[in-house]
């Protein structure tokens, strides 16, 4: 069995800032765990929108504390987001993600992210293309 903490995580490098500001990740559970997903706890400051659009994995997202919203982009619909929803992007979906309060996120990856995938200066995931371009 594998037990780790947030707070102990924090402080190593399975923590990881966006170059822009908008969220941090705190990865507690990777590839390498063998699980056939990654676990993450993310938050995405208050005041900020990010595109995203995850084109090789799948990810379901569940709302802790905070509140904002998502659009998604194929039909511009605007989901709202408070403790206890969960989405879902089964269809790789292209989106915005807004906070109006900082938000903390649990999110599964599937398939896991290996944890050491680059940012370049867009926020773009340069390995797998998984994108987050803002
Ligand atoms: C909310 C969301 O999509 N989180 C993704 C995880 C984060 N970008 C990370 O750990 O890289």
């Amino acid at each position: 069995m594998i037990v780790r903490t947030l707070e102990e995580a924090r402080t190593t490098d399975r923590a990881v800032k966006a170059e822009n500001g908008n969220w941090e990740s705190v990865r507690l559970s990777l590839k390498d765990d063998g699980m056939g997903f990654s676990f993450h706890i993310t938050t995405i400051f208050a005041g900020t929108e990010t595109h995203i659009w995850y084109q090789n994995h799948l990810e379901t997202v569940y709302c802790i504390s905070g509140e904002g919203e998502v659009e998604t982009l194929a039909d511009g619909k605007i989901h709202p987001i408070k403790p206890g929803t969960v989405y879902i992007l089964d269809k790789h979906d292209e989106h915005l993600l807004r906070a109006t309060s900082d938000m903390q996120l649990a999110c599964a990856f599937n398939p896991p992210l290996h944890g050491k995938e680059v940012h370049d200066e867009n926020g773009v995931y340069a390995l797998d293309a998984e994108a987050v371009t803002d």
